[in-house]
């Protein structure tokens, strides 16, 4: 049996693939009722969020936070881990280790994707990806014997136009070289980026820390042409054990969307 998370963020635009914008107190009941076991909380900074509340919001429920997610910090505010401002990468650093506080009390993943930001053409692009491996290596031994890690995400190029593939992130995780950062893979990424996102998984399952769920439309999955029973037996093999994280556009609404993405992923499980 895998256990599945619901994408959420408070107050996201309708853009985001996220999958519940109301507040914390409705979104644990919320996620229960629909069968999600846990929920992952998308914040542009962990401020943002009462720790505390979230803590009693999840007892009371018994859903789980599944990972805290970061992207928006770029998104919103245009942080980045390679801003060759060393304040700005420094306002970065800082943002991402109120994060890793947040996740610790839950112990569960820190997500890093976008907020390695695009690398510049030229001579300045290795410079940039040096900035990175600096950046996150600070974050890993920020995170040292806290109870969290970080997961770094494989995103499309027309995302990011670097660290695609499953293959040049774990590249980039043996540069890093801790055991407190990971690798997450998305399904709609993995679509785009991988010959064969199967193989990808098999390669890389010893650093699997988290995975997304969408399907090939960055709708529901069950809405487009992924195999996601051949997903799930690909993750059987590898002893996933992890989450899989909903994550992805709330139409045709945001409560149906949730619905038939858990409903067809527990079908296509029951069928084995
Ligand atoms: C983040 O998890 C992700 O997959 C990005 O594509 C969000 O824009
Ligand atoms: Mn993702």
């Amino acid at each position: 049996m895998f256990q599945y998370a619901l994408c959420a963020s408070p107050g996201a635009a309708l853009h985001e693939p996220v999958l519940f914008r109301e507040d914390f107190d409705k979104l644990f009941p919320k996620a229960k009722e629909l069968g999600f076991g846990g929920v992952e909380i998308h914040l542009r900074d962990a401020a943002d969020a009462d720790a505390d509340m979230l803590e009693k919001l999840s007892r009371a429920s018994g859903v789980k936070v599944a990972a805290i997610a970061t992207g928006l910090a770029k998104r919103i505010d245009g942080l980045t881990l390679i801003d060759t401002d060393e304040a700005g990468r420094r306002r970065a650093i800082q943002r991402l280790k109120g994060h890793i506080d947040l996740a610790a009390r839950f112990g569960c993943p820190v997500i890093i994707g976008s907020m390695r930001g695009n690398l510049p053409s030229g001579d300045a692009a290795s410079e940039a990806y040096r900035l990175l491996a600096a950046s996150i290596r600070e974050l890993a031994d920020y995170t040292g014997s806290k109870n969290c890690s970080i997961a770094f995400e494989a995103i499309n190029r027309y995302e990011n136009n670097y660290l695609n593939t499953a293959a040049e992130t774990a590249a980039f995780l043996k540069e890093v070289n801790s055991e407190k950062v990971g690798m997450m893979l998305d399904a709609f990424h993995m679509n785009m980026e991988e010959t064969d996102m199967h193989a990808a998984l098999w390669e890389h399952r010893d650093k699997l820390l988290h995975v997304h769920l969408a399907d090939n439309t960055r709708l529901f999955p069950g809405s487009g042409s992924l195999d996601f029973k051949a997903l799930l037996r690909t993750l059987r093999q590898c002893g996933y054990g992890g989450w899989l994280s909903m994550e992805y556009l709330p139409l045709p609404d945001e409560e149906t969307a949730a619905l038939w993405g858990i409903e067809y992923m527990k079908g296509i499980e029951k069928m084995g």
